[in-house]
C-alpha cells in the first residue's frame, strides 16, 4: 500500500522542482506567485482539517437536542462571521499582492525591453536596448539577474502565452495589441518558458530556454550581438548553398542578403541551446535534420522540407549556420 501511494505522489512532488517550476521560484514575481500559492494551501487544508474533524465529533457524541438559541449563534459564527472574515482576508492579501504583477511606471526602472513576438511556432525576440539599438534573436530569452525588465508581447498570429512558471504568471500575445510584463529575475540559472495558449498543432512544442546571466556577462552577449557574427564570412559553400537556396525568403541573417521574417533571425543560430524553439539540442547533426524535414523533429512545423537537397550539401549549410555563434 505504501509503495503504491509513494508511486503516486512521486510525478506530483517531481513537479515542485526544476526549471519550468512557479514552485521553485527563481524571480519575484514567481517568489510572489508561490507565496500566494502556498497561503492558500495551507489555509484550505487547515480549514478542511477542522471542518472533517468537526462532522467526525458530530457523528460519534451522544447525540442531545440543541437549543434554538445555540443553533442560531452557530449559524452566525460558524456560517457567517468565519467565511467572510476568512475570505476578505484572503482577498486583501492576494490584492495586495497585485499591483507587483501589474505593469506599472515601467519606463522608471526597467532599462531593458524585450520584445516578443508569438509566431505558429516559434518566438521573435528583440531586445531594445537604452541607446536604441535593437538586437534581433529568436526562441530563447536572456535577462540580467537582479534587474528588472520589460516585456511588450504581441502575436502575429494566434493567440499564445508567454510563461516563464520559475519567473512570474503568465501573460497572452494578443495580434493586433501589446501585451505589458514586467519581470525581476533574482536567480542566475536556466529555466524554461513554455507556451501557454493552445495555438495550433504544435502548440506544446513551442518552448523555449531561458537564460538569466550575470549583468556583465549579458552584455557582453547582447554586444556580441550587435554586429553580424564572425562566421558568416567563413565555409563559402555552406553559405553559398544557404543563399543559392529560397531560404532567405524566409530568414534573416546580418551580414548577408538573407533578410526574410516569417521564419526565425539565424544570425547567430549557433550559438543558441535549442532548435525548433526547445525541442532538440542544437548540433550539426540536428540542424541537418531540421533543415532536411523539420515536421520530422517537430510535427506542425511550418517550414517547408527540403528533402530534394543531397545530405552533403545539408551537411555543408548545418555546418556554416553551427559556426555562427
Ligand atoms: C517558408 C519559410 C521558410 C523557408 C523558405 C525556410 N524556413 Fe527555416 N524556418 C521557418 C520557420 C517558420 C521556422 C520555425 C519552425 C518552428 O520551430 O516551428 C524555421 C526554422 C528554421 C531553423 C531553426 C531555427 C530555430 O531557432 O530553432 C533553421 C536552422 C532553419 N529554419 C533553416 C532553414 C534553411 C537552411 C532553409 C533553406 C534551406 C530554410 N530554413 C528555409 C521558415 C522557413
Ligand atoms: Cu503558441
Amino acid at each position: 500500500m505504501h509503495v503504491v501511494l509513494y508511486l503516486a505522489v512521486l510525478p506530483i512532488l517531481g513537479s515542485c522542482s526544476g526549471v519550468q517550476s512557479a514552485l521553485d521560484p527563481a524571480g519575484e514575481e514567481a517568489r510572489q506567485v508561490a507565496t500566494l500559492f502556498w497561503v492558500m494551501t495551507v489555509g484550505s487544508g487547515a480549514i478542511w482539517g477542522i471542518v472533517v474533524a468537526l462532522a467526525l465529533y458530530a457523528s460519534r457524541r451522544k447525540r442531545r437536542p440543541v437549543s434554538e438559541e445555540t443553533a442560531g449563534k452557530l449559524i452566525f459564527w460558524a456560517g457567517v462571521v468565519f467565511p467572510v472574515t476568512v475570505l476578505t482576508a484572503l482577498l486583501a492579501f492576494a490584492l495586495w499582492l497585485m499591483p507587483t504583477l501589474r505593469p506599472f511606471a515601467f519606463g522608471d526602472f526597467a532599462r531593458l525591453r524585450v520584445e516578443v513576438v508569438g509566431n505558429q511556432f516559434w518566438w521573435r525576440v528583440v531586445y531594445h536596448l537604452p541607446d536604441g539599438k535593437r538586437v534581433v534573436s529568436a526562441n530563447e530569452v536572456r535577462l540580467p539577474v537582479g534587474e528588472r525588465v520589460e516585456f511588450s508581447l504581441t502575436s502575429a498570429d494566434m493567440i499564445h502565452s508567454f510563461w516563464i512558471p520559475a519567473l512570474g504568471g503568465k501573460m497572452d500575445l494578443i495580434p493586433g495589441r501589446v501585451n505589458r510584463l514586467s519581470l525581476l529575475a533574482t536567480e542566475a540559472g536556466i529555466y524554461r518558458g513554455q507556451c501557454a495558449e493552445f495555438c495550433g498543432v504544435a502548440h506544446a512544442l513551442m518552448a523555449f530556454p531561458v537564460f538569466v546571466m550575470e549583468p556583465t556577462d549579458f552584455n557582453e552577449w547582447l554586444n556580441a550581438r550587435t554586429t553580424p557574427s564572425a562566421g558568416v564570412e567563413a565555409d563559402a559553400r555552406g553559405r553559398d548553398l544557404f543563399l543559392g537556396r529560397d531560404c532567405g525568403t524566409c530568414h534573416r541573417i546580418d551580414g548577408t542578403q538573407a533578410q526574410g521574417s516569417s521564419g526565425p533571425d539565424l544570425s547567430h543560430i549557433g550559438s543558441r541551446l535549442t532548435l525548433g524553439a526547445g525541442q532538440v539540442k542544437n548540433d550539426p547533426d540536428a540542424l541537418g535534420r531540421f533543415i532536411a524535414h523539420s515536421s520530422a523533429i517537430k510535427p506542425g512545423s511550418m517550414m517547408p522540407a527540403y528533402l530534394d537537397l543531397p545530405e552533403d550539401d545539408i551537411a555543408a549549410m548545418a555546418f556554416w549556420l553551427k559556426g555562427l555563434q
